[in-house]
């Protein structure tokens, strides 16, 4: 089981050699295709390693992380150094110095997690500085608690795909439908149902409106509206406009489940800022026709409508604006709880979304308890580390940022997932130390002092399941360890018994006696609540067991049938279409109700005449982020090597390229190669570059340095959604592109760096 689905895999010689997809999987991932060959890759790290700098002149802020040599070591030496250098920050700095946010991905797999491994490792040794939030829904994990209670039951608890293809009559999605997304899962996922839902809805003839800056984020849609991309606010306040002065609304919806329409309609209508936003407003922003708006917005009062929003409006500047005006528009529709209208967020995100949850718990590895209080919002860890010290705003409260002195990392890779990578590596120059865990020797494990090699998935056994999918899988190693990798959890307890806390980390339990107490601790559970499963040897032979999952839901549909019962955890318990906590924080950029900022980011700004297109950085269709990058389906999509550029045939016309084309992609932060795929599925001034190309600078020494491969986080902004959530804001960049017409320096992000021999001194 992986994040992107469930396979089988046949193996020769300690490889992965081809792979199966489940049987009961109608629509595959094509990263499946990556696996093959991912085990013994030149990029896995074949053992202990420490940074030759570190090694020689110990723990310190340097410019050497990114551009020095490695030294083997033995995993005694490297557990011991680890120890060592653990013991020396706690004593001298307190736990708080250690920053254990540690985000990512990592793989599949209830207990070899490696996030919640490194967790309880650190929890054991007395905690850690912590991150909260995610990338995925930064502003929306923030705003939503506000708005609707909740931010993660909209989508464990989304309307099922089912209950869309029978009832909805208008789909209008911003950001589409993408396919390509809905291959992820986190945790896994036996089944891809999404194309086959739409297909129904279709045949049902239901209609769907596609708005988004890329044609493909949607297949099959009869409309297709191409907004100037970060100005869909300004498209639903049009859409809003219209419901209200065509008295389209839905009084008593607002009056019985929401509060504070009457202060945003003063907003909207231009009372209290002297602005109506008119669907003229709107075009003027947009640049979609007035009249489409009014068409749309008079189509969707006729008729059963579900308004979607893909978790991408929210990974911008005022971010918290997008969802929230989409549950307002809902909300003025009224068909919120209604099965097929209403509100989703996140359809073409995730495959998550649209899928039926478990009704119960499901196997976890405790984490313990963090007696450590300082945290950060996950994506201002580039603040923290270059601004020790300093005050910054979150969700009302007014915070210190810790002075970190170790970072430990297990399970993900920032060099993917952080913006302004230029920025990012002076800020991780600055610690005394930097502990990686990785299999593989990515962009993060090269700017690491202590890199402890993990095995991958295909090394271990584990179980494996997800809140949304029904079955709970056995995942069953497929290989050998590789070379002189482990398992984290071997690491991290071999580390525990050097430092004393042994027995708490492990509970005298072994990795395969984890698997085995954690299912048999679930099964004792469910066997509370009378639900039956088998054995552990039994499941464990069977490769799988399948779960009750709740069908047929539809979003807040129990809220609509009874507000009082099951009134919502907002301070009112209704939808909060103006919520007063947000507007007593007094922030400029996220005020009381949903409302329109300018982006800086954006073609109609100023911003634009120096870097004319749009940049979207989305997640890549070949991969899952940055994980096996060198894999044959990711590798299939470069161009010259690089990663591909989409650019419409104006744009490249006017830059004298075409199709095949390397193209240099730069703005004031940095600059990145990528290869040129002429396509005019999108407005002539929008281009897209996915995340996940490995980042390989051209000079290791230069921080600003070009990235010769394609990573857009060279060029993304590292600022906050807003005071509010202080989300990342990665995915639009304005960007200037010309050819490139030096010679092509070799992809070397693939390769291992120099190992050298130890100077004993
Ligand atoms: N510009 C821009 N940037 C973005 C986004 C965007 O839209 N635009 N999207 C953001 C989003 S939504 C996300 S979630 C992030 C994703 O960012 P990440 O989750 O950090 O990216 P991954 O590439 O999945 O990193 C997972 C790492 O875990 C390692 N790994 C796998 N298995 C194991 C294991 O068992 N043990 C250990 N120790 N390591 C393991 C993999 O080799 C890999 O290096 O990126 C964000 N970045
Ligand atoms: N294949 C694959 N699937 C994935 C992932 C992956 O790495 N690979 N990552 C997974 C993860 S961790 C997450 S959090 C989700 C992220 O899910 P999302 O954030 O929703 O995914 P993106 O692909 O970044 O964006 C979806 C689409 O939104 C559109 N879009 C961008 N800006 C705008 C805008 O201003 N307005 C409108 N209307 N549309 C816009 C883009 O055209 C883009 O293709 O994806 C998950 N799915
Ligand atoms: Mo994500």
């Amino acid at each position: 089981m992986a994040h992107w689905g469930m396979y089988s895999a046949s193996a020769a010689d300690g490889e992965v050699v081809d792979i199966r997809p489940h049987a009961g999987d109608s629509s595959p991932s094509p990263a499946l295709g990556n696996v093959p060959g991912s085990v013994k890759h030149r990029s896995r790290i074949t053992g202990p390693s420490v940074r030759r700098g570190w090694l020689e002149n110990g723990p310190g802020p340097t410019d050497r992380r990114g551009n020095d040599d490695y030294v083997a070591v033995t995993w005694d030496e490297l557990t011991d150094l680890l120890a060592g250098e653990l013991r020396r920050v706690i004593d001298r700095h307190g736990n708080e110095a250690i920053y254990g946010g540690s985000y990512g991905w990592a793989s599949a797999g209830r207990f070899h997690h490696a996030q919640s491994q490194v967790h309880r490792f650190l929890n054991c040794l007395g905690g850690y500085t912590r991150s909260v939030n995610s990338y995925s829904t930064g502003a929306t994990g923030v705003i939503m608690p506000h708005v609707v209670g909740a931010h993660w039951k909209m989508f464990s608890r989304s309307t099922s795909w089912k209950v869309i293809a029978a009832e909805t009559d208008l789909l209008v999605a911003f950001g589409g439908v993408p396919a390509k997304n809905t291959s992820v899962n986190h945790g896994g996922t036996s089944d891809h149902p999404t194309e086959s839902a739409l297909d129904a809805l279709r045949a049902r003839g239901g209609e769907i409106v596609s708005v988004s800056p890329l044609r493909d984020d949607m297949h099959g849609a009869a409309t297709w509206l191409a907004p100037v991309p970060g100005s869909d606010v300004a498209v639903m306040l049009g859409l809003a406009y219209v419901l209200a002065v065509e008295n389209l609304h839905d009084t008593n919806f607002l009056d019985k489940y929401t509060t504070g329409y009457d202060t945003f309609e003063r907003y909207l209508l231009g009372a209290s800022d002297g602005i109506p936003k008119t669907p003229e407003w709107a075009s003027a922003k947009s640049g979609i026709a007035a009249e489409a708006i009014v068409d749309l917005a008079r189509s969707m009062a006729s008729r059963r409508t579900l308004i979607t929003v893909t978790w991408s409006l929210q990974r911008v500047k005022s971010g918290e604006q997008a969802p929230w005006m989409g549950i307002t528009l809902a909300s003025m529709l009224g068909q919120i709880g209604i099965p097929g209208g209403g509100f989703g967020h996140g359809y073409g995100s995730m495959n998550e979304p649209g899928l039926g949850p478990v009704p119960y718990p499901l196997p976890t590895l405790p984490q313990g308890l963090n007696p450590i209080t300082a945290h950060i919002p996950v994506a201002a860890i580039a603040d923290m580390l270059l601004g020790p010290g300093t005050e910054f705003d979150y969700n009302g409260r007014r915070m210190t940022y810790p002075d970190i002195k170790l970072v430990h990392w297990a399970g993900g890779n920032p060099f993917h997932h952080h913006q302004d990578l230029g920025r990012l590596r002076r800020a991780f120059g600055r610690p005394d130390t930097i502990v990686v865990h990785d299999p593989y020797w990515t962009p993060m494990a090269k700017h690491a002092d202590i890199v402890v090699p993990s095995t991958t998935s295909l090394e271990r056994n584990d179980l494996s399941c997800t809140r949304n999918d029904p079955l709970l899988v056995a995942m069953q190693q497929a290989v050998p360890r590789y070379a002189d990798s482990r398992d984290d959890y071997d690491t991290f307890a071999v580390v525990a018994r050097k430092m004393g806390v042994a027995d708490g980390f492990t509970e005298g339990r072994t990795s395969g006696e984890w698997i085995e107490h954690l299912y048999d601790q679930w099964r004792g559970y469910l066997r509370s609540a009378n639900v039956e499963t088998p054995e552990f040897d039994e499941f464990w032979r069977a490769g799988s067991v399948r779960m009750a999952t709740e069908e047929d839901l539809t979003l807040f549909a129990d809220y609509r049938e009874d507000p009082v019962s099951n009134a919502l955890r907002t301070p009112s318990g209704r939808i909060e279409i103006f919520s007063e906590v947000i507007d007593g924080f007094g922030y400029q950029d996220c005020i009381g109700h949903p409302a329109w900022f300018e982006p800086v980011e954006w073609l109609n700004g100023g911003r634009a005449q120096h870097f004319p297109l749009h940049l979207i950085a989305n997640q890549p269709r070949t991969r899952l982020h940055s994980q096996l990058d060198h894999g044959a389906t990711s590798q299939a999509s470069k161009v010259q090597g690089r990663e591909p550029i989409r650019m419409h045939s104006v744009a490249a016309a006017a830059r004298g390229v075409t199709d095949g084309d390397v193209v240099r992609v730069f703005n004031d932060r940095g600059a990145c190669l990528a290869g040129v795929v002429v396509d005019d599925g999108m407005l002539d001034d929008v281009v897209q570059l996915s995340t996940g190309a490995w980042y390989d600078p051209l000079d290791p020494a230069d921080t600003n340095s070009l990235c010769k491969h394609g990573n857009p986080n060279v060029l993304t902004p590292d600022v906050g959604a807003s005071s509010l959530s202080q989300g990342s804001t990665g995915q639009h960049v304005l960007v200037q592109i010309e050819r490139y017409d030096e010679a092509l320096p070799p992809i070397t992000a693939f390769d291992p760096p120099t190992m050298t021999v130890r100077s004993v001194g």
